[in-house]
C-alpha cells in the first residue's frame, strides 16, 4: 500500500531546539513524545516568559498603585489582547481567563445554564465528548429538569447526519454543546454548521477547542459559535486557559464564582458586579501562567497556525498510512483528510496499557486508556485504546520510531 508523501513547512530542527524537554533523553534513547493532547511540552520562550514575570514584573493585579503592581497588570491585560487576536474575539471584554477548558465549560453551565436552562428545555451534546464537555450538561440536566440529547456517529466517528435530522424536531433547545476537534478520533466537527443548525433552533453553541485551538487557526466570529473553551498548558503554554463568550450573553449572565475582584461595590445587603471580562474573574487569577499563555500564543503565531495545522495535516496522514500498514492495528476513527493529528488503535488483543509500557521502554510517549470519552468507548465497544497524538515538533522520525515500537509489541505479545 502507498504510504502518504510527508514534507512539512515547518523547520522541524529549529522548532525542537525550542523545547528543551525534547533534548533529555528517556530511558536511554531519543524521547518520542506523541501525547500532546493530553498536554503539550514548552518552549524555551514560554519558560522564559513565566520566569522574567516572577523576576521582574510580579505583583497582584488590578490592585496595587505601585510600579510592580501596575506592571503586573500591563502584562496581564496585555495577555488578554493577545489571546483576544488568537482568537479574533470581536472585543478584548470577551475572553475569560481560567484555569483550563474543564472551567470555561463549567463557567457556562452554572453562569448561563442555571439561568437560561429550566423545566421542560433541551439539551445536545455529542457521543464523542470529553467528559469535560459532557458531565457538566448531564449535571445540569439534572438540576434544572432540562433533558439531554445526543448527536451519534457514524461507524468513523462522524457526527450521524441522520441523528442530527432526528434531533431536529426537538423543541425548546437551549444550548448546543459539541467538540472542534474529537480528542479520541481526530474528527473535526464542522462548526459553523452546527452554529446554524443550533441558532435555527433559539440555541447558544458551546464549542471545546481544547484540541482544535493549539492546531489550527480559530476564528470566533467565523466560526459563529457563541462560547469557545481552549486549554493553554495543551497549546505549548502553562495552567491557564480562556473561555470565550459572546459580550451581549456574557453581559445577560450572572457570575459563576464570587469573591473578590468580581464586584463593583459591596455593602453588607448587596454586591453589584464588576464590568466584563474581570465579572467572571473572582480572586486572585493565575497571573504569571496568564502572562505566559500569551507568550505561547505568539510562540505559535510567530511560527504560524496555518503552517502548524498543514504540518499536522501531513504527519497524519502519514502516520495513519503506517499504520495501516502493520498487521494486527485496527484504527478508529475517520481517514486522513478529514481528522486532526490523532491516531487511536489498538495492536491484536494487547491491552493498551501494555503497548504504552512496551513504547515507554523505547522511549515513546502514548497515551493509553478510555481517554476521558468513556461514552465514546462504550459506542464502538471498546474498553480503551492506545492514542498516539502529534504536535509542531514532531517529524517523520516520530512515526517511524512507533512503527517499530509496535513490531516490538508484537513480538513481546506474539501478536
Ligand atoms: N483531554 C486528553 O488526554 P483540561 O483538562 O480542562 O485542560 O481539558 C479537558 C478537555 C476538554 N475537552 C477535550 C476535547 C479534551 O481533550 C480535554 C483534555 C486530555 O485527551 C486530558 S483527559
Amino acid at each position: 500500500m502507498a504510504v502518504a508523501e510527508f514534507t512539512t513547512p515547518l523547520d522541524l530542527e529549529k522548532i525542537r531546539a525550542d523545547f528543551p524537554i525534547l533534548a533529555r533523553p528517556v530511558h536511554g534513547k531519543r524521547l518520542v513524545f506523541l501525547d500532546s493532547a493530553a498536554s503539550s511540552q514548552k518552549p524555551r520562550q514560554v519558560i522564559e516568559a513565566l520566569v522574567d514575570v516572577y523576576e521582574t514584573s510580579y505583583a497582584n493585579v488590578h490592585r496595587g498603585v505601585y510600579y510592580l503592581g501596575a506592571r503586573a497588570t500591563e502584562r496581564y491585560e496585555g495577555a488578554r489582547d493577545i489571546m483576544a487576536g488568537f482568537v479574533n474575539a470581536g472585543d478584548r471584554r470577551e475572553v475569560i481567563f481560567v484555569r483550563e477548558a474543564t472551567e470555561a465549560l463549567n463557567l457556562v453551565a452554572y453562569a448561563y445554564g442555571r439561568t437560561f436552562v429550566g423545566p421542560g428545555d433541551a439539551i445536545v451534546a455529542t457521543e464523542m465528548e470529553h467528559h469535560s464537555n459532557l458531565v457538566p450538561w448531564q449535571f445540569l440536566a439534572q438540576q434544572t429538569g432540562a433533558t439531554l440529547h445526543y448527536l451519534r456517529l457514524t461507524d468513523d466517528g462522524s457526527l450521524d447526519p441522520d441523528s442530527q435530522e432526528r434531533l431536529a424536531a426537538i423543541e425548546n433547545v437551549k444550548l448546543v454543546a459539541v467538540a472542534h476537534v474529537s480528542n479520541s478520533l481526530g474528527t473535526i466537527n464542522d462548526i459553523p454548521a452546527l452554529a446554524t443548525w443550533a441558532h435555527d433552533r433559539g440555541a447558544v453553541l458551546v464549542v471545546d477547542g481544547a484540541q482544535a485551538a493549539p492546531h489550527r487557526p480559530v476564528d470566533v466570529q467565523a466560526l459563529g459559535c457563541d462560547f469557545y473553551a481552549l486549554s493553554g498548558h495543551k497549546m505549548c503554554g502553562p495552567g491557564a486557559g480562556i473561555l470565550w463568550g459572546r459580550a451581549e450573553l456574557l453581559e445577560k449572565m450572572p457570575p459563576f464564582l464570587t469573591g473578590g475582584e468580581m464586584i463593583r461595590t459591596v455593602s453588607l445587603e448587596k454586591t453589584t458586579w464588576n464590568d466584563l471580562p474581570w465579572k467572571f474573574e473572582a480572586g486572585t487569577p493565575a497571573i504569571a501562567e496568564s502572562i505566559a499563555l500569551g507568550a505561547a500564543a505568539q510562540y505559535l503565531q510567530g511560527i504560524g497556525m496555518e503552517a502548524i495545522e498543514a504540518h499536522e495535516h501531513a504527519l497524519t496522514a502519514y502516520a495513519y498510512d503506517v499504520l495501516d500498514g502493520i498487521s494486527a492495528v485496527t484504527q478508529y476513527g475517520p481517514k486522513p483528510p478529514n481528522r486532526a493529528g490523532i491516531l487511536s488503535f489498538n495492536v491484536g488483543n494487547v491491552h493498551p496499557h501494555d503497548v504504552a509500557q512496551v513504547l515507554d521502554s523505547e522511549g515513546i510517549a502514548v497515551r493509553a486508556g478510555h481517554h476521558c470519552t468513556q461514552p465514546l468507548m462504550r459506542r464502538f465497544d471498546l474498553q480503551a485504546t492506545t492514542r498516539a497524538s502529534v504536535y509542531l515538533y514532531n517529524g517523520r522520525d516520530d512515526i517511524d520510531a512507533l512503527a517499530l515500537g509496535i513490531e516490538k509489541v508484537k513480538r513481546t505479545f506474539s501478536v
